[in-house]
C-alpha cells in the first residue's frame, strides 16, 4: 500500500515539474507580432578564474622568461627576473636631460610579472563592458582589438588594474617607475634595449613616419620578451612627480607616492616622439587626470607574485 501510494505521489510531482517548464518558443510563429524586448542582464562581474598554483621559484605559475595569463581577457605577463641594476643615464648619454640623475643602483629583490605588450583596446573594453572602468577612451579611427589602449589618464589606468585584480584574483598594479626602467633595459646599459641607437624596424617612433600607433607586439621584443617597451604608446607607472633621483628609493617595488601626486611619469615614449624620448632612462611627467584626447598615452600592468 505505501509503494502504491508513494508511486502515485512521485506521477503527481513529475506532472507538476513539466507544467512548471516553460513552453518552448515557436520558430517563426506568424502570431507573434511584435518581438519581445531584449532583456539585458544586469553586468556581473565573473568570479575569479582559478589559475595554476605560483611555482616555489618564481612565486608565479611559470618560471622566470616564461609567459601565463591568469584568465581570458587578462593580459599575457612574463616573469622577469629579481636583480639588480644602475637606473637613470651616465652624463654623457646624447639627449640627455638632469632628471635622469643622479645614476644610482637600485634593488628588485623579488620576480615580477610584467605585461609582454602594452594593454591593448581589447583588453580595456573588457573592463568597460564589466563596468569597472567608467572611461571608453577613443581609438581616433585607428581601430580597437590589438592596438594599444589610448587615450587613458592614470586616474583611468587605477580603475583597469583595479579592476584586473579583481577578475584575476590576483593583485595587479602599474609598475614603479624603477621597475619600468629595469624591465625596459632587460639587462642592458645602452641607450635603448637594441643598443646605442633605435630603428623604425625596432620601435614605432617619429621616424617611423606611420602618424599613428601599431599593434602591440609589431616589433621585436627585448632581451626579456617585452615588446615595446620603447615607443607604439607611452606607458602610465604609478610614481608622482619627482624631479631626479636624488633620495629616491633603492628598493624597486617601492613608487614615489609623495610630492606633487597631481602628476605622474610617464616612461618610453610613443609613435609621434624622436628618438632620444624612447630612451630607457627617458622620462615624463604628465598630469594625472587630463582628459584631452592625446593618442599617446596608454599603460602596462603589473602583478605580484602569490
Ligand atoms: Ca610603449
Amino acid at each position: 500500500m505505501r509503494w502504491i501510494l508513494l508511486a502515485v505521489m512521485a506521477l503527481l510531482c513529475a506532472q507538476l515539474a513539466a507544467l512548471a517548464q516553460p513552453a518552448s518558443p515557436i520558430p517563426n510563429d506568424p502570431f507573434q507580432s511584435a518581438p519581445a524586448p531584449v532583456v539585458r542582464p544586469l553586468p556581473v562581474a565573473p568570479p575569479p578564474q582559478p589559475s595554476r598554483p605560483a611555482t616555489a621559484s618564481s612565486g608565479f605559475p611559470v618560471a622566470v622568461g616564461q609567459s601565463f595569463r591568469d584568465c581570458a581577457d587578462c593580459p599575457e605577463m612574463v616573469v622577469i627576473p629579481a636583480g639588480r641594476f644602475v637606473m637613470g643615464s651616465p652624463a654623457d648619454e646624447p639627449g640627455r636631460f638632469p632628471s635622469e640623475g643622479p645614476q644610482r643602483e637600485v634593488v628588485v629583490s623579488r620576480a615580477l610579472a610584467v605585461g609582454k605588450f602594452e594593454v591593448t583596446f581589447a583588453e580595456w573594453d573588457a573592463c568597460v563592458s564589466a563596468g569597472g572602468c567608467s572611461h571608453r577612451p577613443s581609438d581616433q579611427g585607428w581601430g580597437r582589438g590589438r592596438q594599444p589602449v589610448m587615450n587613458v589618464t592614470w586616474n583611468d589606468a587605477q580603475q583597469y588594474v583595479r579592476w584586473l585584480s579583481g577578475r584575476a584574483g590576483r593583485r595587479y598594479r602599474l609598475l614603479t617607475e624603477a621597475e619600468w626602467e629595469y624591465a625596459a633595459r632587460a639587462g642592458t646599459t645602452t641607450p635603448y634595449s637594441f643598443g646605442a641607437t633605435i630603428s623604425p624596424s625596432q620601435a614605432n617612433f617619429y621616424n617611423s613616419r606611420l602618424n599613428r600607433t601599431q599593434g602591440v607586439g609589431s616589433y621585436p621584443a627585448n632581451g626579456w620578451g617585452l615588446h615595446d617597451m620603447h615607443g607604439n604608446v607611452w606607458e602610465w607607472v604609478q610614481d608622482c612627480l619627482r624631479d631626479d633621483y636624488a633620495g629616491a628609493p633603492t628598493e624597486a617595488s617601492q613608487a614615489v607616492e609623495t610630492g606633487d601626486c597631481s602628476a605622474r611619469m610617464v616612461r618610453g615614449g610613443a609613435w609621434q616622439n624622436q628618438s632620444q624620448d624612447l630612451r630607457s632612462a627617458f622620462r615624463r611627467r604628465f598630469s594625472s587626470g587630463d582628459r584631452g584626447n592625446y593618442a599617446i598615452f596608454g599603460l602596462r600592468v603589473a602583478r605580484t607574485p602569490g
